[in-house]
């Protein structure tokens, strides 16, 4: 009976987001896979039942749709689409990434957006969540006219964010070089020096090791789940996807702690090298990734011994700890087999959504350590928050000090999703936990704050 209701409640509860949001499957699947661990958990609390929480959680505050014209190399006129999702500001000023890449839509960033409030909320730190970026694609595109894409988008948005209001940061197709560009036309529009953009360069406000710390912190994440079954990275055969930033990040900290990566990948395929891609191999990544080719075949030229799988993912190799680190939905419930199949013990999501729900559910059903990225990709905007908190005081702290805080808010939200999510039969359930902590905080700042 009480299972009943609750299932109803779910399905009601979807049907309605569903009707609001029609063809934004992204959203959906986010809000689902939140919905049917947290309602539950609403149910059971007299303080939260009635209130709808998640459904005000479900609407963004403000979505802001904004025209990016521009002008090319050759004198062509372009026009892009800018976006900015201002989720939930319950518990600290709107942050997230923004987005520059074809497949940016509504309900992509509406996903991101309603995963970054939960994620933010995890860290500890005040910040409230958002998304934004553009269908615009880099690449092939040269630095001027990325410079002037950069200035048209911003003197949009400048409009609409501040160190107060709303903090944006680097995301897929946005890194340093973006943010400057950001940063230099919000400070000559606004005429003020803040720290409106997380993710800058040294010499103007950034932060030390926030290029690696989403990566350092996915494995600070690993080594605690890891933990939980005695068990550590040292010997361990590690797959990893993408071979971006955060790839990177997690390639040279799983090296650090003694296991070893054999995969990599890009939109054309994954690379396997047996030997492991460790030393001369991991600075090499910043080169591929410089590049603009956005080729994972490239590593093969340079290293012949490792062997390129044309359109293949990387989940089929024979793996301990498997690191998907490339974007959503790239491993679903075919690649969930082949990983269970092979002996895989912990999947910890780096990227954003990465896993299908189906492929969730069969590392659930199989008792695999499993965390989603809102829990252990949180190292990143927690290092931007930190990067926040030294621009408010006007101080810049060491790497190791960096490091050490970023070390410490991974440790703690491991703890906090654990406390939430231990199952009777002890296991873990890291999506259980990770919602509802995360929603618990939000929750409490929004029932204080009132019908607003
Ligand atoms: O630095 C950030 O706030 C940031 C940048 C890119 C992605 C994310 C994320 O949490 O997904 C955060």
């Amino acid at each position: 009976m009480e299972h009943y209701n609750i299932d109803q409640k779910i399905q009601e509860f979807m049907a309605d987001i569903e009707a609001r949001n029609p063809n934004e499957p992204e959203f959906l699947q986010a809000v689902k896979e939140v919905a049917v661990t947290v309602i539950p958990f609403i149910e059971s609390r007299k303080e939260y039942s009635g209130m709808k929480l998640l459904e005000r959680m479900a609407e963004p505050e403000r979505t802001i749709i904004f025209r990016v014209p521009w002008v090319d190399d050759k004198g062509q006129i372009h026009v892009n689409r800018g976006y900015r999702i201002q989720m939930n500001s319950a518990i600290g000023p709107y942050k997230g990434g923004i987005r520059f890449h074809p497949t940016v839509n509504l309900s992509v960033l509406k996903f991101l957006a309603f995963e970054q409030t939960f994620k933010n909320s995890l860290t500890t730190l005040p910040m409230g969540g958002g998304k934004g970026g553009s269908d615009f694609n880099p690449q092939g595109r040269s630095d001027m006219e990325v410079m002037r894409f950069c200035q048209a988008f911003m003197s949009e948005m400048c409009k609409h964010i501040g160190p107060e209001t709303d903090v944006p940061a680097g995301d897929i197709g946005v890194g340093a070089r973006e943010i400057g560009y950001l940063f230099g036309q919000y400070k000559k529009i606004r005429n003020e020096f803040t720290g409106v953009m997380t993710g800058k360069g040294l010499a103007y406000g950034g932060s030390l090791i926030r290029p690696e710390a989403t990566g350092y912190g996915v494995v600070y994440f690993a080594e605690q789940m890891l933990k939980t079954i005695d068990e550590d990275f040292n010997g361990k055969t590690v797959a990893v996807s993408g071979f971006g930033n955060v790839a990177w990040g997690v390639i040279k900290k799983v090296h650090e702690l003694g296991g070893k990566v054999v995969t990599i990948s890009g939109p054309d395929g994954y690379i396997y090298d047996e030997a492991g891609i460790t030393g001369e191999k991991i600075d090499f990544l910043l080169e591929l990734r410089g590049s603009g080719n956005n080729r994972a075949e490239d590593y093969v030229k340079k290293y012949p011994e490792a062997v390129f799988h044309a359109g293949k993912r990387p989940w089929e190799v024979k793996c301990d700890v498997a690191i998907p680190a490339a974007t959503q939905n790239e491993l679903d419930l075919d690649d969930a087999r082949n990983l269970v199949a092979n002996g895989v013990i912990c999947v910890t999501e780096a990227a954003n959504m990465p896993s299908t729900l189906e492929a969730i559910s069969h590392f659930v059903e199989h008792k695999v350590l499993f965390s989603p990225g809102k829990a252990s990709n949180a190292g990143g905007v927690a290092t931007s928050g930190l990067e926040m908190t030294q621009n408010s005081i006007r101080l810049n702290w060491t790497s190791e000090e960096v490091d050490a805080r970023l070390k410490e808010i991974m440790i703690g939200i491991h703890k906090t999703c654990r406390d939430y999510g231990k199952e009777e039969n002890g296991y873990v359930n890291y999506v259980k936990g990770a919602n509802i902590a995360g929603f618990v905080k939000v929750a409490e700042a929004m029932l204080a704050q009132g019908i607003v």
